[in-house]
């Protein structure tokens, strides 16, 4: 009998019922004395959840006051500063807005998209232009022009969670184009299936107490836990923390070894005062490959681990060798020069990686860049080389800086959410199917390709794709004017759209080049539930609303509902029910559900407490079951067996992701790569410190603890500084072909020479709309680069970037990000 790896999840959740402990009393005791009831409007504390943490506000004067952390939160994140700068932004977004020249002229598409100039119109007004579009767009055409697929960071809240409101709604008019993949590990999540037989990105990973007793060296490849898991994706608990500081301890006495890989010296690295590693941007797996050359050579690796759970060492050897085509030996004495590792540090790594138990912990970075397959799939072979995957704290692991991976898991239901789809049974109100031969599904990341070069094929994953011809766009819960690479391009590629529709309660670059904007509220303004740990599952949060939503903004779901009313279809959408009922409906469904292991009480109940625990998780070793026995617990990849070789990918005959691992060079890198003659210096948008992408920069008082004379951060070495006569505090310009910004220098040790660092999420600010203009506030995809990570994947490769900077001199343009439309009247 075979069990599948959900069905041995599943085993262990019902197993784990005896040792499962109800929820806690802690809640009714501890806090009577604060709690005042959340039905209450005024002068009171009600809890609530986000990606930065569960919290309590106090609401005075209708108006939130304060943020603390909920007490179980041990390691709140400094971020919760910024909440309340988030709701009472001048950057929101106040009332429906339309752009001047779209309602004016009746003109689609043109150069002023970007100009910023609006008219104010009623809500009717904008919504009935918004059912008139999406009529037009499929009587004129058909569902292939309209694209709703992109979806990003949502609020937290399962209710409300806005993408799908959009998408339902959406749906029953009529069909659309979808998005495969996302940003965060569009390359990593296609290849590991073919090597690992899961995404691993976002799997379990093995509890951090097992690592932490067992490992005796971690090595955080393109990892920086402390930077990164202050958010999560559901309501976030910073459990992982903990754990960070037995770490720390363990470091500190000697007992753990920690290397960090990276260029740079991380927030991790400086927390955990552990060694590093330099690499070149962009060379990991040059290293990599050297590693593998030494551990084989020198007899090191574990045979009997590869014999017995892996496919295609022997197809993979060759080319370690310099057997194969391209007939070079990948010794550390070649990959010296490309990864800047000395090729006797290279076999000393080698030789550290097998003398104990090894944890390789990687994070995501190193796949958003072009080739990103591949320091995936290399890692796995050092794993499977190593021989520790299954036990505990050692093999590979490819998640544990996200949203609370590591915490040992409590195998508890999280609550369902809105329904994505038409109701089954249902058909849109336009049900047309013909794609026109275009595909109705393409890789997230290549939207703007389609826009450009409408009918183009590419290669995906094993398949064609056959890029649609993009008409109107419909955008929610995501900013694609910061998540997306090279704004001059998307200038050009907006100017060939029709119409734009942005669902926001921010005034985004992404409004700013939309054509109707319809304010939505923000998550403190409506009432919702979601998890207390996204991998976790540790409690369930209720997601109090604090104020009412402000000006003339609307829940998402309120929206929506007024636009189905303009096809007759409200009803089915709504499902007859509303905000509460619907929280109700859901906490029930979530209360069924855990039964059988977990207690939880009454909706009433859990509205007035605030929180449901599920009490302590139990530990997990990552791809023990497979260890165990390969042939009961396969992997699920074509052979079961950890792929070195795959058959199926080298079938594909694609250039940039062969049969097995490999080095490519890259279109740009630094440290003598390409490019790097005239643009000597890499770009790295690394996920911010002090923000959740572009969320919380619209926050004023928040975003002026890091920003450098108003601009975002440049992170800077101070021998590249100096060489350019810029100093700390400056405002430089930074600039490649592509594009150019301004940013305030930070000069910094932690960064070494050739590279330097913007977060991305720094909201996009052009002078004007006109190609080229310089971006007035510092949004690194001013500068990085459009292209797929391979025919594989075809992931955003924003990583893959060179560019030079210099001291700004003249006259300083004011920063145009913020404040919202400049609003040219009103419609009537
Ligand atoms: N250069 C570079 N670019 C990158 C990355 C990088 O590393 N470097 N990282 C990539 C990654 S991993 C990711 S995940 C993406 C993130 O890209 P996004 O998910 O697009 O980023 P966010 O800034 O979180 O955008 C969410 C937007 O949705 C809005 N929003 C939130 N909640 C609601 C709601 O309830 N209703 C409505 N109507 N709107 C809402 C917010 O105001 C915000 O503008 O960026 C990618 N882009
Ligand atoms: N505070 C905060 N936390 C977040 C987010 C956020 O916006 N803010 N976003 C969340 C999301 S959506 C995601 S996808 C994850 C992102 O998680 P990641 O993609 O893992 O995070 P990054 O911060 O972009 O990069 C991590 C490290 O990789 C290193 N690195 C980059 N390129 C290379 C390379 O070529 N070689 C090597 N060896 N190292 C390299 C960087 O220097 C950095 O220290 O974070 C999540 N957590
Ligand atoms: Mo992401």
């Amino acid at each position: 009998m075979s069990l599948s790896r959900r069905k041995f999840l599943k085993g262990l959740a019902t197993t784990s019922a005896a040792s499962v402990i109800g929820p806690s009393l802690l809640m009714q005791a501890a806090r009577a004395a604060e709690e005042v009831s959340p039905y209450a409007s005024d002068g009171v504390w009600k809890v609530s959840g986000s990606h930065w943490g569960a919290f309590r506000a106090k609401i005075y004067n209708g108006k939130v006051q304060e943020i603390k952390p909920l007490e179980f939160d041990k390691y709140p994140t400094d971020m919760l500063k910024g909440i309340k700068g988030i709701i009472y932004s001048p950057s929101r977004v106040r009332y429906p807005m339309v752009r001047l020249e779209w309602l004016k002229k009746h003109k689609y598409s043109g150069d002023t998209r970007g100009d910023n100039r609006f008219i104010r119109v009623t809500w009717d007004e904008a919504l009935d232009l918004f059912y008139q579009e999406l009529e037009r767009i499929q009587k004129d055409y058909g569902p292939w022009a309209i694209h709703a697929g992109q979806t990003g960071w949502r609020q937290t809240g399962q209710f409300h969670s806005c993408g799908n409101h959009m998408q339902r709604a959406v749906a029953m008019h009529g069909n659309f184009i979808k998005k495969v993949g996302d940003y965060s590990t569009g390359a990593g999540q296609t290849i590991l299936p073919y090597v690992l037989g899961s995404t691993e990105v976002y799997a379990q990973g093995t509890s951090w107490p097992d690592i932490l007793e067992n490992s005796k060296t971690i090595v955080l490849w393109a990892n920086d836990p402390i930077k990164n898991t202050q958010v999560g994706w559901q309501c976030e608990t910073h459990g992982s923390y903990a754990y960070y500081e037995q770490l720390k301890d363990k470091i500190a006495k000697g007992e753990i070894k920690v290397i960090s890989i990276d260029p740079v010296k991380s927030k991790s690295q400086n927390y955990f005062n552990c060694d590093q590693i330099y690499v070149n941007p962009q060379s990991d797996v040059a290293f990599m490959l050297g590693i593998a050359h030494t551990l084989y050579k020198e007899e090191l690796y574990d045979k009997k681990f590869i014999e017995t759970y892996a496919l295609g060492f022997n197809e993979f050897v060759p080319y370690l060798e310099g057997k194969s085509k391209d007939k070079v030996e990948k010794t550390p004495e070649w990959a010296e020069p490309i990864c800047g590792v000395k090729a006797d540090e290279i076999r000393e790594f080698a030789r550290l990686l097998v003398k104990d138990r090894t944890q390789l912990i990687f994070g995501w970075a190193i796949q958003r860049q072009q080739h990103g397959e591949q320091p995936y799939w290399m890692g796995a072979v050092l794993a499977a080389m190593i021989g520790q995957v299954g036990l505990p704290g050692g093999g590979v692991s490819y998640s544990h800086h996200y949203s609370g991976v590591g915490i040992p898991p409590t195998g508890a239901s999280g609550p369902g959410g809105f329904p994505r789809n038409v109701d089954e049974g249902k058909k849109p109100k336009w049900d047309n199917n013909d794609f026109k031969g275009y595909s109705s599904t393409i890789p997230v990341a290549r939207w703007v390709d389609a826009i450009l070069e409408p009918g183009k094929e590419i290669r995906y994953n094993g398949n064609k794709v056959i890029l649609p011809d993009t008409k109107m766009l419909v955008v929610s819960g995501c900013n694609p004017w910061h998540h997306h690479q090279d704004r001059n391009r998307m200038k050009t590629a907006f100017q060939k759209l029709q119409t734009v529709v942005t669902i926001e309660f921010a005034w985004t670059a992404t409004c700013r080049f939309s054509d109707i904007v319809l304010p939505a509220c923000t998550q403190f303004e409506r009432n919702d539930i979601d998890l207390y740990g996204a991998y976790s599952a540790s409690g369930i949060l209720a997601m109090h609303k604090l104020v009412d939503p402000l000006y003339q903004s609307k829940t998402d779901f309120q929206i929506f509902t007024e636009l189905c009313e303009r096809f007759g279809r409200a009803k089915e959408y709504t499902r007859g029910m509303n905000e509460m009922e619907w929280l109700r409906q859901l906490y029930g469904e979530c209360r069924e559900a855990n039964k059988a292991n977990f207690e939880m009480p009454e909706f009433d109940k859990f509205w007035q407490d605030g929180v449901v625990e599920f009490g302590e998780g139990k530990n997990f070793v990552r791809h023990a079951a497979f260890r165990e026995d390969p042939e009961i617990n396969p992997l699920g990849t074509p052979s079961g067996f950890i792929e070195i070789f795959s058959r199926k990918i080298d079938r594909f005959g694609y250039e940039h992701c062969q049969g097995h691992p490999m080095w490519f060079e890259k279109s740009e890198r630094s440290h003598g790569g390409p490019g790097s003659g005239k643009y000597p210096i890499w770009l790295q948008s690394c996920h911010p410190d002090q923000r959740l992408h572009s969320q919380m920069c619209e926050s004023e008082e928040y975003r002026a603890t890091y920003t450098v004379q108003g601009r975002e951060p440049v992170y800077i070495n101070p021998e590249d500084a100096k060489e350019r006569g810029v100093s700390d505090g400056d405002i430089v310009r930074v600039y490649n072909d592509r594009g150019q910004l301004l940013a305030g220098a930070k000069v910094s040790d932690n960064y070494p020479r050739g590279v330097i660092r913007i977060h991305e999420g720094a909201w996009y600010g052009p002078l004007n709309e006109k190609i080229g203009a310089i971006d007035t506030y510092g949004d690194p995809n001013t500068l990085t680069q459009d292209i797929g990570s391979s025919e594989l994947a075809q992931a955003t490769s924003a990583n893959t970037v060179v560019v030079e900077f210099e001291k700004f001199k003249g006259e300083v343009p004011p920063v145009t990000s913020f404040g919202g439309p400049i609003n040219v009247g009103e419609s009537s």
